[in-house]
């Protein structure tokens, strides 16, 4: 497999390729794979592509996060970059997280989750935590998938509705592509990049840092 680490602009190209390119009927397993495919035929046109990437994508939200704040965690579990991009016209927000290393292809833990918190509505708290919804890429049962789980239902005691969604793992960067639709239309909100080794576990590194998964004083802001 093609073992360079592609740079953000690479990145954000190849999961825009994805899109053009997937088909409806395309199961979500093939996903990684066709995105790898697609960065190596594209790089001979970054330069091009940039100048379009840097038109096409319209307001975004970043956050840097130090290297090195994990403790003994793997380092492919230490965010130091996390980035909400629209991308204007398509109804699509990538969110991006550029890791202190790069995820294995198999990693030997069973659960690792790189979620993104999403308070849509700070009046509302479902399950009592801030956020109406999680966008995640997750490494679980030996494969990684990408979910947009919409918690509001739990506000009105039903249960949270996970939903699949284009993602793209491609050395220290993970990528997950979601819909506005999905997340309730919003024009902005607060969020917030964490990994954690499984879903019962501490979190294991925040950006922007938060004292706790309960703290949603420190949310970066998107907003349209
Ligand atoms: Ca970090
Ligand atoms: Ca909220």
């Amino acid at each position: 497999m093609d073992k360079k680490i592609p740079s953000t602009e690479e990145v954000k190209l190849g999961i825009e390729e994805l899109e053009q390119r997937m088909a409806p009927s395309q199961p979500p397993g093939l996903l990684k794979k066709t995105v790898k495919h697609s960065l190596v035929l594209a790089l001979p046109m970054v330069v091009v592509a940039v100048m379009f990437i840097s038109l096409a994508h319209a307001a975004s939200s970043v956050v840097h996060d130090p290297r090195g704040d994990v403790g003994s965690s793997p380092s492919y579990l230490d965010i130091a970059h996390a980035e909400v991009i629209e991308q204007r016209g398509k109804g699509t927000l990538l969110f991006m997280m550029q890791l202190a290393d790069a995820i294995p292809d198999e990693p030997s833990q069973p659960d690792l989750i790189w979620p993104f918190h999403v308070d849509t509505n700070p009046a509302t708290f479902p399950g009592g935590l801030y956020n109406e919804y999680v966008v995640r890429v997750r490494w679980v049962n030996g494969a990684f998938v990408g979910e947009v789980v919409d918690r509001t239902p739990l506000l009105t005691g039903g249960a949270p509705i996970i939903t699949s969604i284009p993602f793209l793992i491609a050395g220290r960067t993970v990528i997950a592509s979601v819909e506005l639709q999905l997340l309730g239309n919003p024009s902005s909100f607060g969020w917030n990049a964490a990994t954690r080794p499984g879903a019962t576990v501490p979190y294991v590194d925040f950006a922007p840092d938060a004292a706790n998964q309960f703290d949603f004083s420190t949310l970066a802001t998107w907003a349209q």
